[in-house]
């Protein structure tokens, strides 16, 4: 058995205020466009915010960063955000997500828990407790970190069958928690709960979380669960089970939603108050339409150069060269599509495609190749192979399909 185990006499005269964010995603680019100054005024406004509403603990419920291999600037958020929260004696508690290598998490663990910032970055075959105390008594912080089938099986016993879903996997992990019931328990995952909603075409992608999906009746006991994972902010099944969601919007998909942290009250058992608090992008993710001429009008520039846009342009004939044009305009264009949602193939186009986020960005003309010859090449690029005799048919099937009659 694996515990951290620590009585924290933490303001002993009033009940314990979390807040609970997750999917900080550090460092993430956005079409490219890194997004690190606008994590960094946003978690800015979060400490402003924890602050002011004199919170006592801050849960950082996984994919600290966007990457395992964090690049130097999204690790000087993190330490500036941790920083500012120990400044004003505010606790941490920190999981490793799906993005997260959780070796580097955990580095320097041993320091941060002296600093009062609790890191669980390994599952290291057993759930980590912290244990706080306030004026209703004993309060547990669970931690577990994001686990996969095979994580937990390379630390089961001998005489355990292995576990095969990720369902089970999660029954397992929260089997090595020795619960008292008669106290009050907080538990902080990073996993996809069966009945969240998922926002289509949006961060998460929605192929490997329907192999993930973990049956949320195997959470019982908790007073509250900070999950992280969905960028949506949702309560799944209860309540008191919920993803904070994302600080800030990652694609064209959210535009227009709401981003916030959640804030947790627990009084005597049983007796909780949850709120969430809105955050406001420093750059905000618009949509923004019009014609062609409408878009470089001055107004218009002058009014979204600043922003991360994606521009739906009203025009029935295909501009040749826009996005050159509107990217002159807006500094910050995160696609450009028409408003009748139609791929302009007339003739033979070159499709560039942004694999990272799935999503068409560019269409420009230049008369040079077939989407058949195009995908080949494509293919070729990142595989080193040539398409099979099937895989080609297929491909040209596709393509037939999508681009139809103007093929
Ligand atoms: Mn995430």
């Amino acid at each position: 058995m694996f515990y951290k185990e620590r009585a924290v006499l933490c303001d002993i005269i009033k009940a314990m205020k979390f807040a609970h964010l997750a999917d900080l995603h550090l460092g993430r680019k956005v079409h490219s466009y890194s997004m690190i100054e606008n994590q960094r005024k946003v978690l800015e406004q979060v400490v402003e915010k924890v602050i002011k509403k004199e919170v006592d603990a801050v849960i950082l419920a996984g994919d600290i960063y966007d990457s395992s291999v964090p690049e130097a600037e999204a690790m000087e958020v993190l330490n500036e955000f941790l920083t500012s929260l120990r400044a004003a004696d505010i606790e941490v508690f920190m999981i490793a997500g799906t993005h997260d290598n959780g070796d580097l998490i955990d580095y320097g663990a041993g320091l941060l828990e002296a600093m009062d910032i609790h890191v669980c970055g390994r599952w290291n075959g057993a759930m980590e407790c912290i244990d706080m105390l306030d004026r209703y008594g004993p309060l547990h912080v669970w931690c577990l970190p994001y686990i996969t089938p095979a994580m937990i099986n390379r630390y089961r016993k001998e005489e355990d069958a292995p576990v095969e879903t990720f369902t089970d996997a999660m029954r397992y992990a929260l089997s090595t928690a020795k619960l008292d019931l008669e106290e009050r328990n907080i538990l902080i995952a990073h996993q996809y709960f069966e009945g969240v909603t998922v926002i289509e075409g949006g961060p998460e992608d929605y192929l490997s979380l329907s192999k993930e999906a973990v049956d949320v009746s195997v959470i019982q006991g908790y007073d509250y669960v900070a999950l992280g994972h969905i960028h949506t902010a949702q309560a799944v099944g209860s309540e008191t089970i919920r993803y904070s969601g994302a600080p800030l919007n990652y694609s064209i998909a959210e535009i227009g939603m709401e981003k916030s942290f959640t804030l947790l009250t627990l009084e005597e058992k049983g007796t909780f108050r949850i709120s969430t608090i809105a955050l406001t992008p420093e750059k905000d993710m618009l949509q923004i339409s019009g014609t062609f001429n409408d878009l470089i009008s001055k107004e218009m520039c002058d009014q979204y150069r600043d922003s991360y846009v994606n521009i739906i342009l009203e025009e029935t004939d295909e501009i040749p060269d826009a996005i050159y044009a509107l990217k002159e305009k807006y500094p910050y264009v995160m696609g450009v599509s028409y408003a009748d949602g139609r791929v302009r193939l007339r003739g033979k186009t070159e499709i560039h495609v942004d694999l990272k986020d799935g999503m068409l960005t560019e269409v420009r003309t230049l008369n040079l190749k077939a989407p058949q010859a195009l995908f080949q090449e494509f293919y070729e690029d990142r595989t080193g192979e040539k398409l099979s005799f099937v895989q080609s048919q297929y491909m040209n099937e596709l393509i037939a399909k999508a681009f139809g009659e103007e093929k």
